[in-house]
């Protein structure tokens, strides 16, 4: 597949005149986008064919990872990066007169997913296509991505993600009409004796026509496809000629309309149980179909085939295989739930009581009768099983039903063979607290898997400055096996490269301020420090703990306008769920402070504050090889593993961190000399949550300092805030301040005290940053999907690495 310039750029005019009948001079960006991603796409075509008959050939157990979130991003760069076009096509572009930059704008952000979750599994199809397994995705082809976001007076305003309304619409997808599968819901079922098995009668049941739109992703340089499968409903061929009404119709085609903003505190959508039910069973008939047309015994099923339960969302493939086996295939119901349990996985990915799924009983049965049945059963055997064996408490507070619910994660733990938990801490904290119970019944079934993230998109595509960098010191290897960049930890004292790592980051930052004062009028100073908190709003993360600090700053230098400070720009991006008003509140005083800040001529370039708004994946690119220092100041043990703070670590910030989630092992391989580690531990977050002894209030009325920050938020001070800066202050005093925000003011005050003074010694300062950037590679998700493979799954890579 030797690819040269030269026959590159001749495919590229032959394409554009057959699709548009243009030349390169006439061509719109879209048309030129589109052409490039028809060419990009029939490349890889051929390979994505042989992928899967390979897999058939050698007969390949296969995973299925089910995520109700993919959250890709763009695909082009990172299509031609693993193909090995990249640099090819951005020369080709040049030589044609092209801005290849402005032409990749043009490609809609893929925003099927709401944080850490969705990109986590999108970063993962990325890692298990270059590490060559036999492993797909199966989620849901939403016409509304997440909301796009724009601040108006300040305030969060949400907008539809049209995504696939623009010009260039989805290039990646490919629709596949006969691969489309029917999903039964809603109606009655009654139990039919037959021969010797129970035949489910249904009455009234909807028929959903599920067709699946795959998208190919491409593994690294090793001639691997791997499919990203996403369903959308529709109405089937056969009610077509019902004259169904347009009521009707809605009903089945909103299922797939809207992907729902991460809002754990609302609940009971039945739309979001259908969106559940759908891709489910969606994805399980057609792995069972496939499965069929090779292999004859599917009480061997879990030899060939594994599933993995992204979160509690997919929890009901327990419930759906075991319908398929029992109600279509006659196994009996040991059988099937012997398969069952083998073939799937779980994996939990937040402590947040609030999070953790629950459905009534009458809408579970409303969406799906028979699933209710066969989760009843299965609710029935656990508790018979166990009955006499261990404490009925026990038995109580972990069976699926109970208390009118249906309990989502107890189904997912019961049904499968292996919960895991995304950073070490986090696991620890399953096992010994919010999942003890199953911890003392399953101990075996426990095991820690710490995120990671695709150092190709997170690195060789959105800092190309720092790649090249790293190339003329240690080769470029490190494109293969992210591990090797470890071998940067010899060139701590070649003063050239850290001086390189200046210019790297300058400039970076000087794109950023770019692309801040495009978006916000304000100009920032690209020398000053760039200071990242990029995460969804969520009380826990502590936006406020910033914000407060960033108020002590401005009142310290209206105070003092001589202050010898080191100037910071203050960089927010951050999304809130629309129902979640305490967010929105946080949000519009950041707004606030910013434009109190940054307007006032006394601050100068010592202090800005920017919100960026509509923060997401292209975002993040732009903005993390900017950064100077990643904040990441959850109250320890509420921050499952976070993931920004791995890809800012591997762009060269220093983190300034509490003792949460993966922050943990990054101060582990970093060493504590390299991180800014500050505020209470999980023991005593424990410990005042046992005790109560926390009283916020006594800080805001003994403390001065506290006092006057929080004055601020109710004074006047900060503008146009008058009743979400109570809101905010009556939470952090009279409320006592869930999350400890003023318990760890001070303690974050000094450790940023320590932060200035680092910065002033930039050698010291780019030593700690070239550690980070070689420690990043434990962050590989390269090596997270190994561990998956080999650990939980047991499927082998199946294809050889290629060159750099
Ligand atoms: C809930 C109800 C209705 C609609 C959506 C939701 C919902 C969606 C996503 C709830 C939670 C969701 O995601 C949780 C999440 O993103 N967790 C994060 O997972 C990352 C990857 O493991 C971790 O790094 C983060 O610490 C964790 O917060």
């Amino acid at each position: 597949m030797e690819l040269t310039k030269t026959a590159f750029i001749e495919n590229f005019k032959k394409r554009l005149g057959q699709k548009y009948a243009l030349d390169v001079s006439d061509a719109t960006d879209s048309e030129l986008y589109d052409t490039l991603c028809s060419l990009v796409k029939s490349s890889y075509s051929a390979i994505w064919r042989h992928t899967w008959k390979d897999y058939l050939k050698e007969n390949e157990k296969q995973a299925y990872y089910f995520s109700i979130e993919f959250l890709p991003g763009k695909l082009l760069k990172s299509n031609l990066l693993n193909m090995g076009w990249y640099q090819l096509v951005v020369d080709a572009f040049q030589e044609l007169g092209l801005d290849f930059e402005k032409v990749a704008a043009v490609e809609p952000d893929m925003a099927l997913g709401n944080g850490g979750l969705g990109r986590l599994a999108a970063d993962f199809m990325d890692s298990l296509a270059s590490e060559g397994y036999p492993v797909n995705g199966n989620g849901i082809r939403y016409k509304y991505g997440l909301f796009k976001q724009r601040f108006v007076n300040g305030y969060q305003v949400e907008l539809p993600d049209e995504w696939l309304k623009t010009a260039a619409g989805n290039a990646w997808e490919i629709r596949r009409a006969s691969k489309a599968v029917t999903v039964t819901m809603g109606g009655h079922v009654n139990l039919v004796q037959e021969n010797d098995y129970l035949k489910p009668v249904y009455e009234d049941a909807i028929l959903i026509q599920a067709v699946p739109y795959d998208v190919g992703m491409v593994g690294y340089h090793n001639q691997h496809v791997n499919t990203l499968r996403l369903w959308s409903a529709e109405i089937p061929d056969e009610a077509e000629s019902q004259y169904p009404t347009i009521e009707d119709r809605r009903q089945i085609e909103d299922i797939t309309a809207v992907l729902y903003p991460d809002d754990s505190n609302e609940s009971g959508r039945r739309l979001r149980l259908k969106q559940e039910y759908f891709f489910v069973s969606a994805g399980i008939q057609s792995i069972v179909r496939h499965y069929k047309k090779y292999h004859e015994a599917l009480d061997q099923i879990s030899q060939r085939v594994a599933i993995h339960i992204n979160d509690t969302h997919p929890a009901m493939c327990v419930a759906e295989l075991m319908r398929i086996l029992l109600d279509e295939e006659h196994l009996s119901w040991e059988k099937a739930w012997e398969q069952t349990v083998k073939v799937m996985s779980y994996t939990n990915h937040t402590i947040m009581a609030e999070a953790l799924e629950t459905w009534d009983i009458p809408l579970m049965n409303e969406i799906q009768p028979r699933i209710l049945q066969i989760i009843a059963e299965i609710d029935h055997r656990f508790v018979t099983a166990l009955a006499g064996k261990t404490d009925g408490q026990l038995i109580e507070r972990t069976r699926i039903i109970s208390g009118g619910k249906v309990h989502m994660a107890h189904l997912a733990i019961i049904g499968s063979h292996s919960t895991n938990g995304v950073a070490q801490l986090h696991t620890d904290l399953l096992e010994s607290d919010v999942l003890h119970d199953f911890y003392t019944l399953y101990p075996e079934r426990f095991n820690n898997k710490t995120n990671g993230i695709a150092t190709r998109r997170w690195l060789q595509l959105a800092n190309p400055r720092l790649a090249e960098v790293i190339d003329q010191t240690i080769g470029r290897n490190w494109r293969q096996d992210a591990n090797q960049l470890q071998q940067l930890l010899d060139h701590q004292a070649d003063s050239q490269l850290l001086d390189q790592l200046v210019q790297v980051k300058l400039a970076n930052k000087q794109r950023l301020a770019k692309v801040i004062k495009q978006q916000t009028g304000v100009t920032v100073n690209p020398q000053a420090i760039f200071d990242v908190q990029i995460k969804r709003l969520h009380a826990y993360k502590r936006q406020l703990l910033n914000l407060l600090r960033i108020i002590k700053l401005y009142l310290d230098l209206k105070e003092n306008p001589d202050l010898a400070i080191v100037p910071r720009v203050f960089i927010f991006g951050a999304k809130a769920a629309p129902s979640y008003h305490y967010a929105k509140s946080i949000i519009k005083c950041i707004n606030e402070t910013a434009a109190l800040i940054n307007h006032d001529q006394t601050i100068q370039d010592k202090l800005k504050v920017i919100f960026l708004e509509n923060y997401g994946v292209s975002l993040a690119e732009q903005i993390i090889p900017a950064a100077d220092v990643s904040e990441q100041i959850s109250t320890a043990s509420k921050e499952a593993s976070g993931t920004s703070n791995m890809k800012l670590m591997l762009n060269g910030a220093l983190t300034v961190a509490t003792l949460d989630g993966a922050n943990i092992e990054i101060k582990e391989q970093v060493g504590a000399d390299n991180i800014f580690i500050f505020g209470l531990t999980k023991q005593e977050v424990y410990q005042y949550y046992q005790d109560h002894s926390y009283h916020s209030l006594d800080y805001y009325q003994q403390n001065p300092l506290i006092h006057r920050v929080l004055n601020t938020l109710v004074d006047g001070t900060i503008p146009n805030i008058s009743a979400e800066g109570h809101e905010i202050f009556d939470s952090l005093t009279y409320l006592n301040d869930d999350y400890f925000v003023l318990r760890d003011f001070e303690a974050y005050l000094r450790i940023q005290d320590q932060v200035d003074e680092t910065y002033r010694d930039q050698h010291k300062w780019q030593q700690m940053s070239l550690i980070n950037i070689a420690n990043a590679c434990h962050f590989s998700s390269d090596g997270t999907v190994k561990k998956y493979a080999s650990e939980i799954w047991n499927v082998r890579s199946v294809a050889q690495k290629g060159g750099v």
